[in-house]
Protein backbone atom coordinates (compact mmCIF):
# COMPACT_ATOMS: atom_id res chain seq x y z
CA UNK A 1 0.00 0.00 0.00
CA UNK A 2 1.30 3.79 -0.86
CA UNK A 3 0.58 6.56 1.56
CA UNK A 4 -2.53 7.64 -0.17
CA UNK A 5 -3.82 4.06 -0.29
CA UNK A 6 -6.36 2.53 2.06
CA UNK A 7 -7.57 -0.37 3.10
CA UNK A 8 -11.19 -1.38 2.17
CA UNK A 9 -12.98 -4.62 3.09
CA UNK A 10 -16.57 -5.73 1.61
CA UNK A 11 -18.23 -9.23 1.45
CA UNK A 12 -21.33 -10.62 -0.93
CA UNK A 13 -23.36 -13.43 0.67
CA UNK A 14 -23.44 -16.65 -1.57
CA UNK A 15 -27.06 -17.13 -0.36
CA UNK A 16 -28.94 -16.93 -4.02
CA UNK A 17 -28.32 -15.05 -7.28
CA UNK A 18 -26.61 -11.86 -7.37
CA UNK A 19 -29.45 -8.77 -7.91
CA UNK A 20 -29.26 -5.39 -9.38
CA UNK A 21 -29.52 -4.59 -5.75
CA UNK A 22 -26.26 -5.76 -4.91
CA UNK A 23 -24.50 -4.47 -7.98
CA UNK A 24 -26.10 -0.62 -7.00
CA UNK A 25 -25.54 -1.13 -2.96
CA UNK A 26 -22.10 -2.08 -3.57
CA UNK A 27 -20.64 -4.17 -6.62
CA UNK A 28 -20.29 -1.01 -8.64
CA UNK A 29 -18.60 0.99 -6.20
CA UNK A 30 -16.32 -2.00 -5.80
CA UNK A 31 -14.57 -1.73 -9.18
CA UNK A 32 -14.57 1.82 -9.11
CA UNK A 33 -12.73 2.07 -5.89
CA UNK A 34 -10.63 -1.35 -6.47
CA UNK A 35 -8.37 0.75 -8.73
CA UNK A 36 -7.57 3.35 -6.08
CA UNK A 37 -7.70 1.63 -2.52
CA UNK A 38 -6.25 -2.05 -1.50
CA UNK A 39 -9.38 -3.38 -1.99
CA UNK A 40 -10.10 -6.86 -0.62
CA UNK A 41 -13.28 -8.27 -1.69
CA UNK A 42 -14.89 -11.79 0.44
CA UNK A 43 -17.68 -14.31 -0.97
CA UNK A 44 -19.30 -14.34 2.95
CA UNK A 45 -19.74 -18.55 2.74
CA UNK A 46 -19.71 -18.46 6.69
CA UNK A 47 -22.40 -15.83 6.76
CA UNK A 48 -24.75 -18.19 4.29
CA UNK A 49 -24.56 -20.80 7.00
CA UNK A 50 -26.50 -18.79 9.17
CA UNK A 51 -29.70 -19.78 7.41
CA UNK A 52 -30.87 -22.71 5.81
CA UNK A 53 -28.63 -24.04 3.06
CA UNK A 54 -27.37 -26.76 1.17
CA UNK A 55 -24.38 -28.28 1.64
CA UNK A 56 -24.02 -29.53 -1.48
CA UNK A 57 -24.97 -26.37 -3.74
CA UNK A 58 -22.66 -23.96 -1.25
CA UNK A 59 -19.22 -24.14 -2.79
CA UNK A 60 -21.05 -24.27 -6.28
CA UNK A 61 -22.72 -20.71 -5.02
CA UNK A 62 -19.33 -19.54 -3.88
CA UNK A 63 -18.09 -20.19 -7.28
CA UNK A 64 -21.44 -18.68 -9.00
CA UNK A 65 -20.73 -15.58 -6.51
CA UNK A 66 -17.37 -15.43 -7.48
CA UNK A 67 -18.24 -15.58 -11.10
CA UNK A 68 -20.71 -12.74 -10.95
CA UNK A 69 -18.45 -10.09 -9.16
CA UNK A 70 -16.04 -10.77 -11.79
CA UNK A 71 -18.48 -10.15 -14.67
CA UNK A 72 -19.49 -7.34 -13.01
CA UNK A 73 -16.16 -5.80 -13.68
CA UNK A 74 -14.31 -6.67 -10.25
CA UNK A 75 -10.51 -7.62 -11.61
CA UNK A 76 -8.43 -10.06 -9.88
CA UNK A 77 -5.49 -8.45 -10.88
CA UNK A 78 -6.26 -5.22 -9.18
CA UNK A 79 -7.71 -6.24 -6.25
CA UNK A 80 -8.16 -9.40 -3.94
CA UNK A 81 -11.21 -11.58 -4.08
CA UNK A 82 -11.87 -14.78 -1.65
CA UNK A 83 -14.31 -17.04 0.20
CA UNK A 84 -14.35 -16.80 3.65
CA UNK A 85 -14.49 -20.16 4.98
CA UNK A 86 -11.06 -20.77 2.99
CA UNK A 87 -9.24 -17.97 5.78
CA UNK A 88 -9.98 -19.61 9.10
CA UNK A 89 -8.69 -16.44 11.22
CA UNK A 90 -12.67 -15.00 10.61
CA UNK A 91 -13.85 -17.68 12.63
CA UNK A 92 -11.29 -17.46 15.12
CA UNK A 93 -11.16 -13.34 15.59
CA UNK A 94 -15.48 -14.29 16.16
CA UNK A 95 -15.24 -16.00 19.23
CA UNK A 96 -12.38 -13.45 20.47
CA UNK A 97 -14.63 -10.31 19.36
CA UNK A 98 -17.55 -12.59 21.24
CA UNK A 99 -15.71 -11.64 24.44
CA UNK A 100 -16.15 -7.42 24.30
CA UNK A 101 -19.34 -7.72 22.40
CA UNK A 102 -22.48 -7.09 24.70
CA UNK A 103 -25.42 -8.75 24.23
CA UNK A 104 -27.38 -5.74 24.28
CA UNK A 105 -25.66 -4.03 21.41
CA UNK A 106 -26.62 -8.25 19.25
CA UNK A 107 -30.32 -7.66 20.44
CA UNK A 108 -30.76 -4.20 19.13
CA UNK A 109 -29.76 -5.56 15.68
CA UNK A 110 -32.71 -4.78 12.91
CA UNK A 111 -31.40 -7.63 10.46
CA UNK A 112 -32.03 -10.48 12.93
CA UNK A 113 -35.27 -9.37 14.08
CA UNK A 114 -36.09 -8.62 10.04
CA UNK A 115 -34.42 -12.51 9.31
CA UNK A 116 -36.26 -14.18 12.49
CA UNK A 117 -39.60 -12.82 11.12
CA UNK A 118 -39.12 -13.84 7.65
CA UNK A 119 -38.02 -17.22 8.90
CA UNK A 120 -41.51 -17.84 11.03
CA UNK A 121 -43.37 -16.48 8.20
CA UNK A 122 -41.67 -18.96 5.45
CA UNK A 123 -42.34 -22.22 8.06
CA UNK A 124 -45.69 -21.06 8.96
CA UNK A 125 -46.39 -20.56 4.97
CA UNK A 126 -44.76 -24.01 4.56
CA UNK A 127 -46.56 -26.10 6.86
CA UNK A 128 -50.21 -27.36 6.89
CA UNK A 129 -52.34 -28.40 9.33
CA UNK A 130 -51.33 -29.54 13.05
CA UNK A 131 -47.47 -28.39 12.35
CA UNK A 132 -48.70 -25.42 12.04
CA UNK A 133 -51.14 -25.01 15.11
CA UNK A 134 -48.23 -26.85 17.16
CA UNK A 135 -46.24 -23.18 16.18
CA UNK A 136 -49.30 -21.16 16.53
CA UNK A 137 -49.70 -22.33 20.15
CA UNK A 138 -46.18 -22.24 20.74
CA UNK A 139 -46.29 -18.19 20.18
CA UNK A 140 -49.37 -17.87 21.96
CA UNK A 141 -48.07 -19.67 24.94
CA UNK A 142 -44.45 -17.80 25.01
CA UNK A 143 -46.51 -14.83 24.30
CA UNK A 144 -49.10 -15.07 27.64
CA UNK A 145 -46.22 -15.81 29.69
CA UNK A 146 -44.43 -12.89 28.67
CA UNK A 147 -47.30 -10.71 29.83
CA UNK A 148 -47.82 -12.79 33.13
CA UNK A 149 -43.99 -12.16 33.71
CA UNK A 150 -44.71 -8.77 32.83
CA UNK A 151 -47.90 -8.40 34.98
CA UNK A 152 -45.72 -9.95 38.26
CA UNK A 153 -42.92 -7.02 38.02
CA UNK A 154 -45.65 -4.16 37.70
CA UNK A 155 -45.63 -3.51 41.38
CA UNK A 156 -42.16 -3.44 42.22
CA UNK A 157 -41.70 -0.96 39.59
CA UNK A 158 -43.92 1.09 40.37
CA UNK A 159 -42.49 0.88 43.88
CA UNK A 160 -39.02 1.71 42.83
CA UNK A 161 -37.61 5.05 43.32
CA UNK A 162 -34.32 5.25 41.35
CA UNK A 163 -33.50 8.85 43.82
CA UNK A 164 -33.83 6.60 46.95
CA UNK A 165 -31.21 4.02 48.72
CA UNK A 166 -31.83 1.06 46.72
CA UNK A 167 -34.37 -1.91 48.19
CA UNK A 168 -32.19 -4.73 47.43
CA UNK A 169 -34.67 -7.32 47.81
CA UNK A 170 -36.81 -5.26 45.34
CA UNK A 171 -34.29 -5.00 42.73
CA UNK A 172 -33.50 -8.50 43.27
CA UNK A 173 -37.00 -9.60 42.31
CA UNK A 174 -37.23 -6.61 39.67
CA UNK A 175 -33.90 -8.15 37.86
CA UNK A 176 -35.17 -12.01 37.70
CA UNK A 177 -38.38 -11.13 36.50
CA UNK A 178 -36.93 -9.16 33.95
CA UNK A 179 -34.65 -12.55 33.43
CA UNK A 180 -37.66 -14.65 32.72
CA UNK A 181 -39.51 -12.33 30.44
CA UNK A 182 -35.63 -12.69 28.37
CA UNK A 183 -35.87 -16.52 28.84
CA UNK A 184 -39.55 -16.42 27.16
CA UNK A 185 -38.04 -14.35 23.90
CA UNK A 186 -35.55 -16.44 23.85
CA UNK A 187 -38.20 -19.39 23.76
CA UNK A 188 -40.20 -17.49 21.32
CA UNK A 189 -37.05 -17.10 18.72
CA UNK A 190 -36.30 -20.85 19.23
CA UNK A 191 -39.83 -21.13 17.75
CA UNK A 192 -38.80 -19.12 14.67
CA UNK A 193 -35.89 -21.48 14.20
CA UNK A 194 -32.90 -18.65 14.35
CA UNK A 195 -29.24 -19.81 14.89
CA UNK A 196 -27.15 -18.72 17.34
CA UNK A 197 -24.91 -17.63 14.03
CA UNK A 198 -27.79 -15.46 12.67
CA UNK A 199 -27.42 -13.76 15.61
CA UNK A 200 -24.00 -13.40 15.91
CA UNK A 201 -23.47 -12.34 12.06
CA UNK A 202 -22.17 -8.81 13.26
CA UNK A 203 -19.76 -9.93 15.19
CA UNK A 204 -18.80 -11.84 12.13
CA UNK A 205 -18.53 -9.27 10.08
CA UNK A 206 -16.78 -7.18 12.43
CA UNK A 207 -14.65 -9.69 12.45
CA UNK A 208 -14.19 -9.80 8.63
CA UNK A 209 -12.96 -6.14 8.38
CA UNK A 210 -11.27 -5.76 11.14
CA UNK A 211 -8.96 -8.92 10.40
CA UNK A 212 -7.58 -6.94 7.78
CA UNK A 213 -7.73 -3.66 9.43
CA UNK A 214 -9.74 -1.91 6.60
CA UNK A 215 -10.56 1.48 7.33
CA UNK A 216 -13.25 1.80 4.48
CA UNK A 217 -16.10 -0.49 3.72
CA UNK A 218 -18.44 0.01 0.92
CA UNK A 219 -21.78 -1.77 1.70
CA UNK A 220 -25.50 -0.76 1.29
CA UNK A 221 -27.53 1.10 3.76
CA UNK A 222 -29.19 -1.78 5.42
CA UNK A 223 -25.57 -2.20 7.17
CA UNK A 224 -24.97 0.81 8.41
CA UNK A 225 -26.26 -0.48 11.77
CA UNK A 226 -24.03 -3.46 11.55
CA UNK A 227 -20.59 -1.28 10.67
CA UNK A 228 -21.56 1.06 13.89
CA UNK A 229 -21.29 -2.10 15.84
CA UNK A 230 -17.97 -3.00 14.39
CA UNK A 231 -16.90 0.57 15.38
CA UNK A 232 -17.89 -0.12 19.16
CA UNK A 233 -16.37 -3.65 18.91
CA UNK A 234 -13.07 -2.03 17.94
CA UNK A 235 -13.35 0.39 20.28
CA UNK A 236 -14.04 -2.03 23.35
CA UNK A 237 -11.46 -4.33 22.01
CA UNK A 238 -8.29 -1.07 21.76
CA UNK A 239 -9.71 0.18 25.45
CA UNK A 240 -8.91 -3.08 26.69
CA UNK A 241 -6.24 -4.87 24.88
CA UNK A 242 -3.77 -1.97 23.16
CA UNK A 243 -4.55 -0.43 20.26
CA UNK A 244 -4.57 -2.30 17.19
CA UNK A 245 -7.94 -1.63 14.92
CA UNK A 246 -8.74 0.86 13.05
CA UNK A 247 -12.27 2.75 13.21
CA UNK A 248 -14.06 1.90 10.32
CA UNK A 249 -16.21 4.31 7.82
CA UNK A 250 -19.01 3.37 5.37
CA UNK A 251 -18.56 4.15 1.74
CA UNK A 252 -22.14 4.71 0.23
CA UNK A 253 -23.22 2.69 -3.31
CA UNK A 254 -24.77 4.01 -5.88
CA UNK A 255 -28.16 2.83 -4.32
CA UNK A 256 -28.97 3.77 -0.84
CA UNK A 257 -31.78 0.73 -1.16
CA UNK A 258 -33.17 -0.74 -3.97
CA UNK A 259 -36.67 -2.02 -3.09
CA UNK A 260 -37.63 -5.33 -4.62
CA UNK A 261 -40.30 -6.06 -7.22
CA UNK A 262 -43.08 -6.41 -4.59
CA UNK A 263 -42.53 -2.34 -3.97
CA UNK A 264 -42.20 -3.14 -0.10
CA UNK A 265 -39.36 -5.22 1.16
CA UNK A 266 -35.60 -4.40 0.54
CA UNK A 267 -34.85 -6.58 -2.57
CA UNK A 268 -33.00 -9.44 -1.19
CA UNK A 269 -31.79 -12.97 -2.61
CA UNK A 270 -33.45 -15.13 0.18
CA UNK A 271 -36.93 -13.00 -0.79
CA UNK A 272 -37.56 -13.70 -4.54
CA UNK A 273 -38.33 -10.26 -5.49
CA UNK A 274 -35.30 -9.79 -7.28
CA UNK A 275 -33.97 -8.99 -10.86
CA UNK A 276 -30.48 -11.09 -11.22
CA UNK A 277 -27.53 -9.68 -12.62
CA UNK A 278 -27.16 -12.34 -15.04
CA UNK A 279 -30.80 -12.82 -15.82
CA UNK A 280 -31.80 -12.77 -19.80
CA UNK A 281 -33.81 -10.45 -21.37
CA UNK A 282 -36.93 -12.45 -21.11
CA UNK A 283 -36.40 -12.96 -18.00
CA UNK A 284 -36.19 -9.68 -17.12
CA UNK A 285 -39.20 -8.51 -19.22
CA UNK A 286 -41.26 -11.27 -17.33
CA UNK A 287 -39.56 -10.47 -13.84
CA UNK A 288 -40.27 -6.09 -14.55
CA UNK A 289 -44.05 -7.37 -15.45
CA UNK A 290 -44.98 -8.76 -12.70
CA UNK A 291 -43.56 -5.46 -10.48
CA UNK A 292 -45.44 -3.66 -8.07
CA UNK A 293 -46.30 -0.12 -8.86
CA UNK A 294 -47.83 2.73 -7.89
CA UNK A 295 -51.06 1.22 -6.18
CA UNK A 296 -53.67 4.17 -6.38
CA UNK A 297 -53.33 3.95 -10.11
CA UNK A 298 -56.02 1.42 -11.86
CA UNK A 299 -56.11 2.31 -15.38
CA UNK A 300 -53.73 3.98 -17.82
CA UNK A 301 -56.03 7.33 -17.72
CA UNK A 302 -55.36 7.66 -14.01
CA UNK A 303 -52.51 10.51 -13.12
CA UNK A 304 -49.52 8.43 -11.61
CA UNK A 305 -47.08 9.44 -8.71
CA UNK A 306 -43.62 8.74 -9.98
CA UNK A 307 -42.42 9.53 -6.37
CA UNK A 308 -44.02 6.23 -4.19
CA UNK A 309 -43.62 3.96 -7.75
CA UNK A 310 -40.71 1.37 -7.45
CA UNK A 311 -40.55 0.77 -10.84
CA UNK A 312 -39.48 4.43 -11.40
CA UNK A 313 -36.56 4.22 -9.27
CA UNK A 314 -35.49 1.74 -10.98
CA UNK A 315 -35.69 3.87 -14.02
CA UNK A 316 -33.17 6.50 -12.49
CA UNK A 317 -30.71 4.10 -12.27
CA UNK A 318 -30.69 2.31 -15.72
CA UNK A 319 -32.71 4.92 -18.33
CA UNK A 320 -31.04 7.66 -19.68
CA UNK A 321 -32.22 10.83 -18.16
CA UNK A 322 -33.75 12.53 -20.86
CA UNK A 323 -36.03 9.90 -21.42
CA UNK A 324 -36.69 9.42 -17.62
CA UNK A 325 -37.66 12.79 -17.54
CA UNK A 326 -40.66 12.11 -20.82
CA UNK A 327 -41.50 8.79 -18.75
CA UNK A 328 -42.28 11.17 -15.42
CA UNK A 329 -44.31 13.79 -17.41
CA UNK A 330 -46.66 11.19 -19.59
CA UNK A 331 -47.27 9.19 -16.03
CA UNK A 332 -48.07 12.07 -14.27
CA UNK A 333 -50.55 12.94 -17.34
CA UNK A 334 -51.81 9.51 -17.50
CA UNK A 335 -50.88 9.45 -20.91
CA UNK A 336 -48.03 6.45 -20.02
CA UNK A 337 -49.32 3.19 -18.76
CA UNK A 338 -47.48 0.65 -16.51
CA UNK A 339 -47.54 -1.91 -18.74
CA UNK A 340 -45.31 -0.19 -21.55
CA UNK A 341 -43.46 1.74 -18.42
CA UNK A 342 -42.15 -1.85 -17.22
CA UNK A 343 -41.18 -2.27 -21.01
CA UNK A 344 -38.96 0.56 -21.43
CA UNK A 345 -37.68 -0.21 -17.65
CA UNK A 346 -36.84 -4.03 -18.90
CA UNK A 347 -35.19 -2.75 -21.98
CA UNK A 348 -32.79 -0.42 -20.25
CA UNK A 349 -32.19 -2.50 -17.38
CA UNK A 350 -30.86 -5.39 -20.09
CA UNK A 351 -28.63 -2.44 -22.00
CA UNK A 352 -27.13 -2.12 -18.80
CA UNK A 353 -26.56 -6.08 -17.96
CA UNK A 354 -25.38 -7.08 -21.22
CA UNK A 355 -21.73 -6.79 -20.95
CA UNK A 356 -21.97 -8.60 -17.41
CA UNK A 357 -23.74 -11.06 -18.82
CA UNK A 358 -21.08 -11.60 -21.81
CA UNK A 359 -18.19 -11.58 -19.14
CA UNK A 360 -20.47 -14.01 -17.29
CA UNK A 361 -20.34 -16.64 -20.38
CA UNK A 362 -16.69 -16.12 -20.99
CA UNK A 363 -15.65 -17.21 -17.41
CA UNK A 364 -18.48 -20.01 -17.84
CA UNK A 365 -16.71 -21.09 -20.61
CA UNK A 366 -13.06 -20.89 -18.47
CA UNK A 367 -13.65 -21.53 -14.77
CA UNK A 368 -10.15 -21.84 -13.97
CA UNK A 369 -9.76 -17.96 -14.00
CA UNK A 370 -12.35 -17.86 -11.14
CA UNK A 371 -10.88 -20.79 -9.04
CA UNK A 372 -7.22 -19.27 -9.62
CA UNK A 373 -8.62 -15.90 -8.85
CA UNK A 374 -9.78 -17.26 -5.42
CA UNK A 375 -7.10 -19.27 -4.82
CA UNK A 376 -4.65 -16.34 -4.69
CA UNK A 377 -6.62 -13.70 -3.15
CA UNK A 378 -6.89 -16.95 -0.41
CA UNK A 379 -3.64 -16.91 -0.13
CA UNK A 380 -2.38 -13.24 0.16
CA UNK A 381 -5.37 -12.87 2.64
CA UNK A 382 -4.47 -15.53 4.86
CA UNK A 383 -0.78 -13.84 5.50
CA UNK A 384 -2.32 -10.48 6.68
CA UNK A 385 -5.17 -12.21 8.47
CA UNK A 386 -2.27 -14.28 10.24
CA UNK A 387 -0.30 -11.35 11.47
CA UNK A 388 -3.35 -9.51 12.96
CA UNK A 389 -4.47 -12.61 14.99
CA UNK A 390 -0.23 -13.12 16.34
CA UNK A 391 -1.05 -9.02 17.64
CA UNK A 392 -4.54 -10.27 18.97
CA UNK A 393 -3.63 -13.31 20.91
CA UNK A 394 -0.49 -11.78 22.10
CA UNK A 395 -2.49 -9.01 23.29
CA UNK A 396 -5.16 -11.02 24.59
CA UNK A 397 -2.88 -13.21 26.42
CA UNK A 398 -3.54 -16.63 24.54
CA UNK A 399 -2.26 -18.63 22.03
CA UNK A 400 1.84 -20.42 22.50
CA UNK A 401 3.12 -17.08 21.59
CA UNK A 402 1.29 -15.39 24.52
CA UNK A 403 2.76 -18.19 27.04
CA UNK A 404 6.23 -18.21 25.74
CA UNK A 405 5.81 -13.88 26.80
CA UNK A 406 4.49 -14.91 30.37
CA UNK A 407 6.50 -15.07 32.96
CA UNK A 408 6.86 -18.98 33.31
CA UNK A 409 7.92 -18.75 29.17
CA UNK A 410 10.23 -16.48 29.57
N1 LIG B 1 -31.75 -4.10 -1.88
C1 LIG B 1 -30.56 -3.61 -1.71
N2 LIG B 1 -30.30 -2.31 -2.01
C2 LIG B 1 -29.03 -1.81 -1.85
N3 LIG B 1 -27.99 -2.55 -1.42
C3 LIG B 1 -28.21 -3.84 -1.13
N4 LIG B 1 -27.41 -4.84 -0.69
C4 LIG B 1 -28.12 -5.97 -0.54
N5 LIG B 1 -29.40 -5.75 -0.88
C5 LIG B 1 -29.49 -4.45 -1.25
C6 LIG B 1 -25.99 -4.69 -0.45
O1 LIG B 1 -25.34 -5.74 -1.15
C7 LIG B 1 -24.18 -6.12 -0.44
C8 LIG B 1 -24.09 -7.60 -0.32
O2 LIG B 1 -25.16 -8.07 0.48
P1 LIG B 1 -25.08 -9.48 1.18
O3 LIG B 1 -25.17 -10.53 0.17
O4 LIG B 1 -23.86 -9.54 2.02
O5 LIG B 1 -26.24 -9.52 2.21
P2 LIG B 1 -27.66 -8.93 2.20
O6 LIG B 1 -27.64 -7.46 2.41
O7 LIG B 1 -28.42 -9.71 3.21
O8 LIG B 1 -28.14 -9.26 0.72
P3 LIG B 1 -29.48 -9.91 0.30
O9 LIG B 1 -29.54 -9.88 -1.19
O10 LIG B 1 -30.61 -9.30 1.05
O11 LIG B 1 -29.25 -11.45 0.68
P4 LIG B 1 -30.05 -12.40 1.67
O12 LIG B 1 -31.46 -12.48 1.13
O13 LIG B 1 -29.34 -13.71 1.58
O14 LIG B 1 -30.00 -11.81 3.03
C9 LIG B 1 -24.22 -5.42 0.91
O15 LIG B 1 -23.31 -4.36 0.90
C10 LIG B 1 -25.63 -4.90 1.01
O16 LIG B 1 -25.67 -3.69 1.71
Amino acid sequence: MNGEQKRVFSGIQPSGDIHIGNYLGAIKKWVEIATVHDAIYCIVDNHAITVEFDPKSLPIRSFEAARAVMACGINPEACTLFVQSHVPEHTELTWLFNSVTPLGSLFRMIQFKEKTRSALRKALSKKSGGARATILHQIKGVATTVLENAAQIGPDLAALDPTADPNEDLVARLNDGMGNIMQQLQVGLGVSNASAGLFDYPVLQAADILLYKAGLVPVGEDQEQHLELCREIAERFNRRFGNIFPAVARIPGQAPRILGLDGKQKMSKSLGNTIGVLDPPDMIEEKMARAFTDPKRLRKTDPGRPEVCNVFTIHTYFTPKEICAEIETDCRAGKLGCFDCKKIAAKHIDVALKPIRNRAKDLEANPKRVIEALDQGAERCRKIAGQTMTEVREAMGIGPGALKKSSIGG
